[in-house]
């Protein structure tokens, strides 16, 4: 890379402080009224640009990377996963790849325990009685849920994130069982009083509740599959603030509605910004718009990060959060 300021495009409009810091770092390129770019603009962005730093709503795919100008070599992704972007292609470039990971844990953990909470407690439809004005006043038999405590959840995936949610359900009185590519330290299981299950299917089948908390990877994309969905009694919560892709929505949804599951929490969806028009519909689900890690320490924490990448790269050393194909 060249002697003079680097052109960095960023994508999206990100905190004040983020955005001041990296003009004077580096030539920076900003989307000051935060339209998302379309595959075109992206295309235009790739071959200005020396660096990119994209977020989740941009689709860094083969056709993007391979219109890419000679002297983009880092895509310094604003966010932890990296789904959006064709790894494969990036590496066959010669183009680095960096992420977020680890300043979002707790803030996607919080979230995550508040539909774990929210489901079950029926909060998303007592709030909507309030605002209907239709509240008659208290009942003993009126909006029923079900008791947190003493109940088991199953998290599915027990990297960071899934780990802070365990740490957080045990204060709730809830049993920790998780599946996990690979078995965690002894340690950790000991602590969080942990249950390891070889076999997803097998967890499935025992769990109250369910939080998806692995990344999505061609290995998890529909992870929680039909099938698999069927083995979940119909007691069973879902909550998922990972990636949609993990969970075959329509399959999801229909069960939802038969009530063949008790309920869900969402935070992410299949084909978002695009929600189930079904899902909408249904009482027994709580729906958030993706925003587990949106707090503005969290952003300004991620910001920090993309900038420290950049620099280390631009610097000539190896950026701290690169990211691998192999990782995933
Ligand atoms: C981010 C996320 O807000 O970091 C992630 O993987 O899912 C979100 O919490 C988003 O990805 C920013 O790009």
């Amino acid at each position: 890379m060249s002697r003079k300021k680097p052109v960095v495009v960023v994508t999206r409009k990100l905190p004040d402080a983020i955005e001041t810091r990296m003009m004077e770092l580096f030539d920076t390129r900003l989307n000051r009224d935060d339209t998302p770019m379309s595959q075109t603009e992206l295309v235009e962005a790739v071959k200005t640009a020396d660096v990119l730093v994209p977020t989740v709503t941009d689709e860094i795919d083969k056709s993007v990377l391979t219109q890419a100008g000679d002297n983009l070599k880092l895509i310094a992704s604003f966010g932890t996963g990296v789904d959006h972007i064709d790894l494969a292609t990036a590496r066959q470039r010669s183009i680095t790849v960096t992420n977020t990971p680890g300043v979002l844990t707790e803030d996607t953990a919080d979230m995550t325990m508040a539909l774990i909470l929210s489901v079950p407690r029926r909060v998303g439809e007592g709030e909507r009685v309030m605002r209907s004005g239709d509240w008659s006043g208290w009942s003993p038999t009126a909006m029923l849920g079900h008791r947190i405590w003493g109940k088991r959840l199953g998290i599915i995936g027990m990297g960071r994130i899934g780990t802070a949610v365990a740490r957080r359900a045990r204060g709730f009185g809830l049993s920790i069982h998780y599946h996990n590519r690979r078995r965690v330290q002894p340690e950790l299981e000991a602590e969080l009083e942990a249950t390891h299950w070889e076999s997803l299917d097998q967890m499935l089948a025992h769990m109250d509740i369910v939080s998806v908390n692995c990344p999505h990877t061609p290995a998890t994309y529909h992870l929680l599959s039909a099938r698999r969905l069927k083995l979940l009694s119909d007691h069973a919560y879902i909550v998922n603030t990972s990636r949609g892709e993990v969970i075959d929505e329509n399959a999801l949804t229909r069960m939802l509605a038969a009530r063949e599951l008790a309920g869900a929490g969402l935070d992410v969806f299949e084909h978002e910004p695009a929600v189930n028009p079904r899902l909408v519909e249904l009482d027994n689900v709580v729906l958030l718009p993706h925003m587990g890690s949106a707090t503005i320490e969290g952003r300004i924490d991620m910001g920090e990060k993309v900038i420290i990448n950049i620099k280390t790269f631009v610097d000539g050393h190896a950026p701290p959060d690169r990211v691998l194909e192999t990782m995933f």
